[in-house]
């Protein structure tokens, strides 16, 4: 009995074990830094999870101006490229709450939204701006390489 007990714990905790880690999947996409000198060090990720017709996406950010406000969105492909979704110059799609960076420059920050809003050309990158001048943009995610 006690020999069975722990078989069977064995087999819940490999279980959980691969299901949290199809859970967790996700898709994740790297950030590039755009060619400005705004933060130089500034890298991270963002990785988007879909479930039930919803997307959350959590961006995972270092290399900031330490205790900055920042904001982040998604864009759509806009009419300046088709190829580089980063300097297409694309509309507003999906915003990220404002964040914060810590004092070592770190920062997450998570939406969640329905995935019609970022479909397709609706969301072909990720970027981040300063929120004091949002034309100063550090890094970008291209998520959709090539518009259409
Ligand atoms: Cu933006």
């Amino acid at each position: 009995m006690f020999v069975d007990k722990i078989v069977l714990g064995m087999a819940t905790t490999a279980l959980l074990g691969s299901c949290s880690m199809m859970m967790g999947g996700g898709t994740t996409y790297t950030f590039k830094h755009n060619a400005n000198a705004a933060d130089p060090a500034a890298m991270g990720k963002a990785v988007a999870t879909m479930s039930g017709g919803m997307v959350s996406t959590t961006l995972t950010v270092s290399g900031l101006t330490p205790s900055k406000a920042y904001i982040a969105h998604y864009h759509a492909f806009g009419p300046a490229s088709s190829t580089d979704p980063c300097a297409s110059n694309g509309p507003v799609t999906l915003g990220f709450p404002g964040f914060m960076s810590d004092a070592s420059g770190n920062a997450s920050v998570t939406v969640s939204g329905d995935m019609t809003k970022i479909a397709g050309d609706l969301g072909a990158y990720i970027n981040v701006h300063y929120a004091s001048d949002p034309s100063v943009v550090p890094i970008c995610a291209p998520v959709k390489m090539t518009k259409g």
